[in-house]
C-alpha cells in the first residue's frame, strides 16, 4: 500500500522532523495554512481516528499536547487548533491517522 506519510516515517520520504521517538513523529505540513502548521502521526499505519488502539491514541493526544504548548511558545503564537479530518467528506486526503496543529495569531484571517 502507498502511504506518503508512512514513508515519512521510515524515511523513505523527506520531511521537516520537529520531534521523533520510537512510535510517533511530528514534522511540518507541506502545505501549510499558517506559518507552523505541524502534523503530528503514529509511526505505525491506522487509517483514521477510530481505527487507532486506546494506548496510542491516549499517547499521541498526551503527544500533541506537549507539542501543542512547544510550538505555541517557540512561535509566540496566541492560540492553535488542533484538527483531524476523518473521511474524504471532512477534508482528510492521506488515510494515516494524524492531528493537525494549527497555530493561530490575532488578526490571521483564518476561520475563526
Ligand atoms: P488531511 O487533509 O487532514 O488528510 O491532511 C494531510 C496533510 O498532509 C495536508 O495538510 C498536506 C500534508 N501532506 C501531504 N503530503 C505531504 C508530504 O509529502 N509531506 C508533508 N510534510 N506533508 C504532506
Amino acid at each position: 500500500m502507498d502511504c506518503i506519510f508512512c514513508e515519512i516515517a521510515q524515511k523513505k520520504s523527506p520531511a521537516e522532523i520537529l520531534f521523533e521517538n520510537e512510535k510517533f513523529l511530528a514534522f511540518l505540513d507541506i502545505n501549510p495554512i499558517n506559518y507552523g502548521h505541524t502534523l503530528v502521526i503514529t509511526k505505525e499505519h491506522f487509517d483514521n481516528f477510530l481505527t487507532v488502539p486506546e494506548k496510542e491514541l491516549s499517547d499521541i493526544t498526551r503527544l500533541t499536547q506537549y507539542l501543542a504548548g512547544a510550538v505555541k511558545r517557540s512561535l509566540k503564537a496566541d492560540g492553535f487548533n488542533i484538527i483531524s479530518n476523518n473521511g474524504a467528506s471532512a477534508g482528510q486526503t492521506v488515510y494515516h491517522f494524524h492531528y493537525h496543529i494549527i497555530p493561530r495569531f490575532e488578526n490571521d484571517f483564518l476561520m475563526k
